[in-house]
């Protein structure tokens, strides 16, 4: 069996990897020449731990290629991206998915399926891809043709673990649909399948990230009741976590990432007058860089001539993606007020030291948990800093060395800090 994944981005590149692994014959599609002359030499541009290796040895063994266009295949995984455009009102770019489809219908043949991967609006499976793909090849979907959507549900991080063993949802236009993209999963998903209609498997996913995106929120929003109270929300949190059936997710400086900032708004857009809820989360989460900001310019008492260092740039810990991180906004606005930031990000670039980079700065302020920073030695960097004040972010500066060596630590949700 031949399958050609279209997207070779951190979700089409391991599924590629795996299929090939189980033993079909794979090509790989993508626009970016930088990620096809990597493959062609059995290598990645992503960090991703146990990627290099698979895609490796499934290269070697000549079961994965690359290709700058689609090939005809028995099946086709569409794994493009789904990005809002807009500032006010965010609306799904679907130019990717239009693009896919249009150059993979000239080469549907009878019998094969199609599957988009993609996180997509409702309906966009059956509204958007199924028309462009019946237009474009003379078939019907369903009849000469399976369709269908299976949402990926993969973690940053541990995406080669979790496309094996979460969990699918596989929504069909028609249950023979479902059917064969079961049968495509199940050479390499060692997890539950669960079948459905497409529409309903575009909401499920959608659900999935609006759930972690509102949770988010919620935590954030204690974040700043606990500033404004005195108290200090990660000790708050820990203990109301204690209940058998409260369960609640971590502060920060806000939601980044490619899918749980974005996925909401898909929802919103489906469903305006319905999901004040959802928005009101969205807006939370998006005013926490602005109020890390406020935390650094309290601390410092203003931030006009003051030196800032950041530590950590991507959207997320341990992980090298910078695509809609919260850290950008923060030094934004730290900048447009007047500080001079350094950054430093220990997944990103190998650059300057940290400890180089601390001469002379007034703030230390921890965006990103990268297990690389706790190596962090406060006592090498105190004598540095012209200021010894640390700003946490994240709760992850233990506070007994930090304190021994002199730094006052602010701690974002702990209004005994400030
Ligand atoms: N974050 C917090 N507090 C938390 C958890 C996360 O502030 O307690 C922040 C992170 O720092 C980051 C953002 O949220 O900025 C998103 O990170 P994440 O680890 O929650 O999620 P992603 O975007 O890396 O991956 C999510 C996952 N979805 C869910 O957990 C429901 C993943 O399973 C999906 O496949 C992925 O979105 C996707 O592609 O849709």
């Amino acid at each position: 069996m031949h399958v050609c994944v279209v997207g070779l981005g951190y979700v089409g590149l391991p599924a590629a990897a795996l299929l090939a692994g189980a033993g079909l014959s794979v090509t790989g599609v993508d626009v970016n020449p930088v990620v096809l002359a990597a493959l062609a030499r059995g290598q990645v541009t992503i960090q991703e731990p146990g990627l290099p290796e698979v895609v490796a040895t499934s290269v070697a063994a000549g079961q994965l290629c690359g290709a700058a266009a689609p090939v005809p295949a028995d099946a086709f995984i569409l794994a493009v991206p789904t990005p809002v455009r807009g500032l006010a009102h965010k609306r799904a770019d679907l130019a990717a998915i239009e693009a896919a489809a249009r150059a993979v219908a000239p080469l549907l043949r009878p019998g094969n399926l199609v599957v988009l991967e993609s996180t997509a609006p409702p309906g966009t499976t059956e509204r958007v891809l199924r028309p462009l793909l019946e237009q474009g090849s003379g078939l019907v979907a369903g009849q000469d043709f399976w369709l269908a959507h299976c949402p990926e549900r993969v973690l940053p991080g541990r995406i080669l673990d979790e496309l094996v063993n979460t969990d699918r949802v596989i929504g069909g236009i028609d249950t023979g649909s479902a059917a064969a993209a079961r049968d495509l999963y199940a050479t390499f998903v060692r997890a539950g399948m669960f079948l459905t209609d497409a529409t309903t498997a575009e909401l499920v996913k959608l659900m999935e990230n609006t759930n972690r995106d509102v949770n988010i929120a919620l935590a954030n929003e204690f974040a700043l009741v606990a500033e404004h109270l005195g108290v200090n929300v990660w000790e708050a949190i820990d203990l109301a976590n204690r209940h058998p059936r409260v369960q609640f997710l971590r502060p920060g400086p806000g939601v980044g990432g490619h899918c749980i900032a974005v996925d909401p708004w898909f929802v919103v857009n489906a469903a305006p007058g319905f999901t004040p809820l959802i928005a009101a989360g969205r807006a939370v989460n998006d005013g926490m860089p602005r109020h890390v900001a406020d935390l650094v310019a309290d601390a410092l008492g203003g931030l006009s001539g003051r030196t800032v260092l950041a530590l950590g740039l991507t959207y997320k810990a341990d992980v090298d993606d910078l695509r809609e991180s919260p850290a950008a906004g923060v030094i934004t606005h730290l900048r447009h007020e007047g500080a001079t930031v350094r950054t430093h990000d220990a997944m990103v670039e190998d650059g300057t030291p940290v400890a180089d980079l601390a001469a002379g700065a007034d703030c230390l302020l921890l965006l990103v948990d990268h297990a690389a920073y706790r190596d962090l030695e406060p006592v090498a960097l105190a004598p540095r800093m012209a200021r010894r004040l640390a700003v946490d972010t994240r709760n992850f500066l233990p506070l007994a060395p930090w304190t021994a060596a002199g730094f006052s630590v602010v701690r974002l949700g702990d209004g005994r800090s400030r």
